[in-house]
């Protein structure tokens, strides 16, 4: 007899995007992934790695049960009691003899798109109190939380850009058409993109390479890597000399203009084109036709956040957006008003309540920069990382100097990690602790929702039931926080309520007690659980709506359009004006990175599907810089910076800068002791083997990883 197949509606939850599925499943196994036609917000599209969803189910490498090192380096399976007990036994042990301190974590990028680990992470980190908390954020986007944070009153009010109904769509450092979109939740951009044009609308990109979204836009400017608070500054500039601001209902809600038109005087577009590469003209013309598009958003990611500037960066592009009038506009840049909304239960975020030990880099929310992880390990004395716990992370391949944070693990007297792959990071842990796959269990987009270009809710059951003796991510966090956490006798009465209400029960008070919820009232209208259950396509919420003052967090209920905390830095770009620091030392060429659609940070290059045809890791330069260096398309080259050197085949195109090269990240799985068998066939070259842990933003200490100089040689 035939087994009957099931179809399951759900949201993809490994990029921002936030694709509709349809996944029909037969024998509690996948038989196809399509996208979902009815989903009213993504509308069908999907990517190439939604099929590999299922792959990650199959992959034999994916770890199923816990694992203990052995002395000899081999791995054996043991009981999850035996795991959970030895792994907070081993925790106590360090912290009771060195201090709270001394256990470090590091907490990775699939830990924001996970609600489990969304609703029972910030208890156990709050129980744990250790001040070296670390995660992907210093290496993404942080400056855009510490923008928000000073400017805003809360580091999750992060406007959005309003692509669909832009004029005029300003983009620096970001290529959703290979990311899909980040900060900015579009699923299918590449339609809206295409939508903005057709409705006679302009995107302009600016971008030292002429990336995938460049080449959709209707203009692409390239601007040398680390400059562009130079640029963004410049159009500030002509904006308010010509006086062409017009903040209109901005002007009241916001403190006085004045202070910008000060700090922006001396940074005029001649003053900023050698450093920028952008002729003054051009600059000017930007500026203008900025000021004058009828609405207009500014939006910048990655290239203009990992980056020396990237606190300066993300506040000029708030203020652009403010003193032209476009923040909390229709067409302009947005706030949500999301079902389960996080700006109402989450902290507002502190800068620099304490500092790195060794290097003196500021906190931020709770949080050290993770370029400072590896020396907090190597450097002995007080107060030194003794103990790891890793979450959803593969810092040895995500952050700088990657190769010093792998001298360091091993060291130290106890690691675990809570991941489903034994990889470049975990391979250092004593204890593995494997949770279930994506689709073994219920989701909601506690994050994305936030961030979406459109208010919309979506509840995803489990497609497949998980293994009888699996558990999930919230499931091991919860049973350490059982074993180790103290804390008064409220916040343990709480933690064994929440065990009990089970991610389910805690999203349904999400939703019920937010700004769409029912409450308790069962004859009232708005969302529960029950009723997002029903809608098994998702719901869609209405436009961004302007929120403003309402929805600020300041004490004063106003824009900060000047907080002393990021004027501070200014002197500094200043200084790069001057002589600029970014004429390379270490070497000639700036290093920048990029995505491709087929690869999702380090840890999808095990599944065949996406790894198939030619190698993706290559050098990307420019032919003049290869001729100068008698360098030939196809060879291998020596990538060589102050921290390390990599090889890698080199790639020559126009499409990149003259004096830029680019390495995408999160490849080198050639390394011994990981289990990755694809993709140590597809191994690469890991970027962060050469970008510099020395190179931050020092407002907030995020992670400079674009803008590397290095030197390239025939290898
Ligand atoms: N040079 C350079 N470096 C970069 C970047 C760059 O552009 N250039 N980008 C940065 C950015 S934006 C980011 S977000 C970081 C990412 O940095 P990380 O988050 O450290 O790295 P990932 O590659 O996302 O690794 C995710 C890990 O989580 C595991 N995992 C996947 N799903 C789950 C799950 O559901 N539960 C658990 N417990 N584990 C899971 C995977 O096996 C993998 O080990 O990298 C940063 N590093
Ligand atoms: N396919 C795929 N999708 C992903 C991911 C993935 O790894 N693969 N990762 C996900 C994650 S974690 C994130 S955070 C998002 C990131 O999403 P995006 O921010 O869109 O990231 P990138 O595609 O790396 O685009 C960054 C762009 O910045 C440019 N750039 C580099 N340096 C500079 C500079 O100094 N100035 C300017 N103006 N531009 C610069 C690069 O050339 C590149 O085109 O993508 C997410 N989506
Ligand atoms: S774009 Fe992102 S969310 Fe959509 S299918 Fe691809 S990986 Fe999943
Ligand atoms: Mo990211």
């Amino acid at each position: 007899m035939a087994a009957s197949t099931q179809t399951h509606f759900r949201a993809c939850n490994l990029c921002e995007a936030i694709c509709g599925l349809e996944v029909e499943v037969r024998d509690n196994r996948v038989v196809s992934i399509r996208g979902d036609e009815h989903d009213p917000f993504s509308r069908g599209y999907i990517c190439p790695k939604a099929m590999a969803l299922g792959d990650i189910q199959d992959d034999p490498d994916r770890l199923r049960r816990p694992v203990r090192r052995t002395r000899g380096g081999d791995w054996i399976e043991i009981s999850w009691s035996e795991a959970l007990d030895e792994t907070a036994d081993r925790i106590r042990a360090t912290r009771a003899q060195h201090g709270a301190d001394a256990l470090a974590i590091y907490l990775g990028n699939p830990n924001v798109h996970s609600l489990g680990a969304m609703l029972y992470g910030p208890p156990f980190l709050r129980s744990i109190r250790t001040r070296n908390r670390f995660s992907a954020t210093s290496v993404d986007q942080l400056p855009h939380h510490v923008a928000a944070r000073f400017m805003f009153g809360h580091q999750l009010l992060l406007p959005v850009p309003d692509v669909d109904r832009t004029d005029f769509l300003l983009m620096l450092g970001a290529n959703p058409i290979a990311s899909n979109g980040s900060l900015m939740t579009a699923p299918g951009i590449r339609r809206r993109l295409a939508a903005l044009e057709r409705r006679g609308g302009r995107l302009v990109v600016v971008d030292p390479r002429r990336s995938e979204t460049a080449e959709v836009a209707q203009r692409h400017i390239y601007i040398r890597p680390g400059t562009d608070a130079l640029l963004l500054m410049a159009m500030l500039q002509v904006i308010l000399a010509e006086g062409l601001e017009r903040p209109g209902r901005l002007e009241t809600i916001t403190t006085p203009l004045d202070e910008v038109r000060r700090l922006s005087q001396p940074f005029t577009p001649e003053r900023v084109a050698v450093a920028t590469g952008i002729a003054a003209v051009d600059i000017a013309s930007l500026a203008r036709d900025f000021a004058g598009a009828t609405t207009a958003a500014c939006y910048g990611r990655v290239g203009v956040s990992t980056q020396r500037f990237g606190g300066l960066c993300q506040w000029l592009i708030n203020v652009l957006n403010i003193v032209t009038g476009n923040l909390d506009r229709p067409g302009g840049s947005m706030f949500t008003n999301p079902a389960v909304d996080a700006v109402a239960r989450s902290g507002r975020g502190q800068l620099g309540r304490w500092h790195s030990r060794v290097r003196g880099l500021p906190e931020f929310g709770g949080e050290l920069p993770a370029a400072a992880l590896a020396e907090e390990i190597l450097e002995p004395g007080d107060g030194q990382v003794r103990a790891l716990l890793t979450i959803a992370g593969n810092p040895v391949l995500s952050t700088p100097n990657g190769g010093q944070l792998e001298t360091a693990l091993p060291q130290l007297d106890f690691m675990a990690s809570i991941d489903f792959y034994l990889n470049e990071t975990t391979r250092h842990a004593d204890i593995i602790l494997p949770p279930t796959a994506p689709l073994e269990r219920d989701h909601y987009d506690v994050v994305f929702h936030l961030l979406a270009v459109e208010n919309s809710a979506k509840f995803s059951p489990a497609a497949l039931a998980p293994p009888a003796d699996a558990l999930h991510d919230w499931q091991i966090v919860a049973e350490l926080h059982r074993r180790l956490g103290a804390g008064p006798i409220h916040q343990r009465a709480l933690h064994a309520f929440s065990r009990w209400a089970g991610p389910r029960g805690l999203l349904d008070l999400g939703l019920r007690f937010g700004p769409h919820g029912a409450g308790l009232n069962p004859f009232r209208r708005g969302l529960s659980l029950r009723r997002l259950e029903r809608s098994r396509h998702g719901v869609h919420l209405g436009a961004l709506e302007p929120c403003l003052p309402a929805r600020l967090r300041t004490s004063d209920r106003r824009i900060q359009l000047a907080p002393a905390e990021l004027t501070a830095d200014l002197p500094r770009l200043r200084a790069s004006l001057e002589a600029p620091p970014l004429e390379p030392v270490a070497g000639d060429l700036l290093l920048i990175g990029r995505r491709h659609l087929r690869s999702n940070n380090s840890w999808m290059h095990n599944l065949p599907r996406l790894v198939r045809g030619r190698s993706r890791c290559t050098l990307l330069m420019h032919p003049e810089d290869a001729g100068a260096r008698a360098l030939r398309n196809g060879q291998s080259v020596a990538l060589i910076s102050r921290v390390g050197r990599v090889v890698a085949p080199l790639e020559l195109s126009d499409r990149i800068m003259p004096g830029v090269v680019s390495l995408p990240h999160g490849w080198g799985h050639h390394r011994a002791g990981a289990r990755l068998t694809t993709a140590a066939q597809h191994a690469g070259a890991s970027a962060n083997d050469v970008t510099d842990d020395l190179v931050v933003d020092a407002l907030c200490g995020t992670a400079a990883v674009n803008g590397v100089p290095v030197r390239v040689e025939a290898a």
